[in-house]
């Protein structure tokens, strides 16, 4: 059982969102990824959520092998549970075995799975930056107001099938009330084993906003159609909802994820220096308000996963 003063910090490294002239402190190449991770761990996160960027420009990659030696390396200096990505931006027009690849390949203790087709759409973000190092950073933001970033049930039936064939567990990503709906369906429809881990996602373009409300009309509806006992969640707000929105989920005893992936800033108008920053923050608040971060093992048993032994990396 529980205990209900615990919460689950997860960070998230580096994502596909934000491209290198954005911050200087995003980290790109496969070693600065690792760093962060370490640290971001020794700050409180139980878990860490990984994206690979190419080491040449920072371009988000699917390249296996830059997945393998960014979680080998992070697994020899912490014991931070590792969260892959499959559904990584610049992947999002193809096919989901491409996607989630990593998943066979490294078979980790848990990974991201995308509930439902989107425009996942970021090209807002090409008003605020006016120039950049690399040509695909604008490119790839205005790539995003004409993609679907597809997961339709074929594709949510054969990711199921990647995870459970490789005891990998999946952190069903849910952006809008539908994806909500579309959990529930392949729940009961046996593809799902429960005690499911939601990971409600507020704020992208495309998806559900940032509403004290849209958070309460999540949780309520996945309690009404899930099942209270049958899930664990967290919450990612995205840009400057990340501390306000996080705050609100540990309050509602949810788990939390913050990280550059997410949000750029430690405050309004000051950028985050480091992904461990933020963790910094957000433990800060956990204590604050009487609860703790879990360590690793916790994070483990909280979520039922299958331990570092049997990855395979
Ligand atoms: N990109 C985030 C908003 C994934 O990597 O598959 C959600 C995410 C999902 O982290
Ligand atoms: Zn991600």
């Amino acid at each position: 059982m529980r205990k209900d003063d615990v919460v689950i910090v997860t960070c998230a490294i580096t994502g596909a969102i934000h491209t290198p002239s954005m911050s200087p402190y995003l980290p790109v190449t496969p070693d600065q990824i690792v760093e962060e991770a370490v640290k971001a761990a020794e700050a409180g996160a139980g878990m860490v959520h990984i994206h690979a960027r190419d080491p040449k420009d920072g371009r988000p990659t699917t390249d296996v092998e830059v997945f393998r030696y960014i979680c080998r390396e992070i697994k020899k200096q912490s014991d931070v549970v590792i969260n892959v990505t499959t559904g990584g931006g610049g992947t999002l027009g193809i096919p989901v075995e491409e996607r989630a690849k990593v998943v066979p390949a490294l078979k980790p203790e848990i990974a991201t799975f995308n509930m439902g087709s989107m425009n996942f759409a970021i090209h807002p973000l090409l008003k605020k930056y006016k120039e950049f190092k690399y040509d695909w950073e604008p490119e790839y933001l205005e790539m995003t107001r004409d993609i679907v970033f597809r997961n339709t049930f074929k594709d949510l039936e054969a990711l199921s099938r990647i995870f459970k064939e490789n005891d990998t567990k999946p952190e069903l990503e849910c952006y809008d009330i539908g994806q909500i709906y579309n959990t529930a369906f392949m729940f009961h429809e046996g593809y799902l084993e429960p005690p499911l881990r939601l990971q409600f996602i507020h704020g992208i373009l495309g998806g559900i906003g940032t509403a004290v409300e849209d958070v309460l009309f999540m949780k309520q509806t996945a309690d009404r159609l899930i099942g209270r006992e049958n899930y664990t969640w967290s919450l990612v707000g995205a840009g400057r909802f990340q501390m306000p929105l996080g705050t609100l989920a540990v309050m509602m005893g949810g788990d939390v994820r913050v990280g550059l992936e997410d949000s750029l800033y430690i405050e309004r108008g000051k950028l985050a220096k480091s992904n461990a920053e933020q963790v910094e923050k957000m433990v800060r608040i956990v204590k604050e308000l009487g609860k703790r971060p879990a360590t690793p093992d916790e994070v483990r048993e909280i979520l039922g996963l299958k331990g570092k032994e049997r990855v395979n990396f």
